[in-house]
């Protein structure tokens, strides 16, 4: 295999052979191949969000699934998650080059317990595309680091992320801390992550399950234009 993947040279495939190759190396973790892939396919005018979408987070799915049924471990889907942010940075400055007025504030953070953050990270960037300042709390995140980043930053919005069906409950402990001291209704929250949905939001109070990245900015858009009628309004 790695004989062959010497003899590939990525810029002389068609689009759709490199986008598949893009998989397959993303799949064995080739940080270099990737970030040249990602080059190459910007290179051809591909939009940023489409060389994400269809190259990269694609690729990611394939390794979610090969994981899932045993057939990757931890050493090598770490690899795959490094080339997959490798070719993120590259993409990142593009992503939030749109020149989009600004719409608000979002703190993010990827709850206690959970290391998973390629999908909080990649919310950041579209969210920060689509206009919003946001302020990244990183992985496994207390209660006390999102109401400190609250009270320090004032954003219209809460972001929390969890990928795994242990850590996703942590979510209603921080709203729960909220609402103790009365200020829930001062924030948005948007939650995500795959294990969750809909009714998981409803359920611990969330004000909305966003599917993913996409979903995300528009629910944020939503929120916020929302909450300036209202103001307007009252
Ligand atoms: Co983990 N892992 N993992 N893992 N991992 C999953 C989540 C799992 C589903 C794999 C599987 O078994 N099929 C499984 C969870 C099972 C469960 O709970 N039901 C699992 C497991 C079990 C584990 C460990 C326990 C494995 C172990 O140690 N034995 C361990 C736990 C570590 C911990 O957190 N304490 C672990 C470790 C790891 C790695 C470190 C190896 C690595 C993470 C690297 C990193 O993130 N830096 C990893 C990875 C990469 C995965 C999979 C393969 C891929 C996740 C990913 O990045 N997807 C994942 C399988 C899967 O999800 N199918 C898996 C790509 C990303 C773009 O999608 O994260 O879903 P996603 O984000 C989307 C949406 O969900 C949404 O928008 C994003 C973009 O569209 N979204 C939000 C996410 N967060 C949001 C926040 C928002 C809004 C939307 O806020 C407003």
């Amino acid at each position: 295999m790695a004989d062959e993947e010497e003899d590939i040279v990525l810029s002389e495939l068609d689009d759709e052979e490199l986008v598949q190759q893009m998989m397959d190396d993303l799949y064995d973790g080739l940080k270099e191949e990737i970030e040249e892939g990602v080059q190459i396919l910007l290179g051809r005018g591909w939009l940023p969000y489409d060389v994400l979408t269809k190259a990269l987070v694609e690729g990611m799915r394939i390794v979610g699934i090969d994981f899932r049924d045993g057939i990757l471990f931890v050493p090598e889907v770490l690899l795959s998650a490094n080339a997959m942010k490798a070719g993120m940075t590259i993409l990142r400055p593009l992503l939030a080059e749109t020149g989009a007025p600004k719409m608000g504030k979002v703190v993010i953070g990827t709850v206690k317990g959970d290391i998973h953050d390629i999908g909080k990270n990649l919310v950041g960037m579209m969210l920060e595309g689509a206009g919003f300042e946001v302020v990244d709390l990183g992985i496994n995140n207390p209660v006390e680091n999102y109401l400190e980043a609250l009270e320090e930053h004032q954003p219209e919005i809460l972001g929390m992320s969890a990928l795994l069906t242990t850590t996703m409950p942590y979510m209603k402990v921080v709203i729960e801390a909220l609402k103790e001291r009365n200020i829930r209704d001062d924030y948005i929250v948007l939650v995500g992550g795959a294990p969750l949905n809909e009714e998981f939001a409803d359920a611990i109070g969330a004000d909305a399950y966003c599917r993913d990245a996409a979903v995300t900015v528009e629910m944020a858009k939503d929120f916020i234009a929302r909450r300036h009628n209202q103001r307007a309004a009252g």
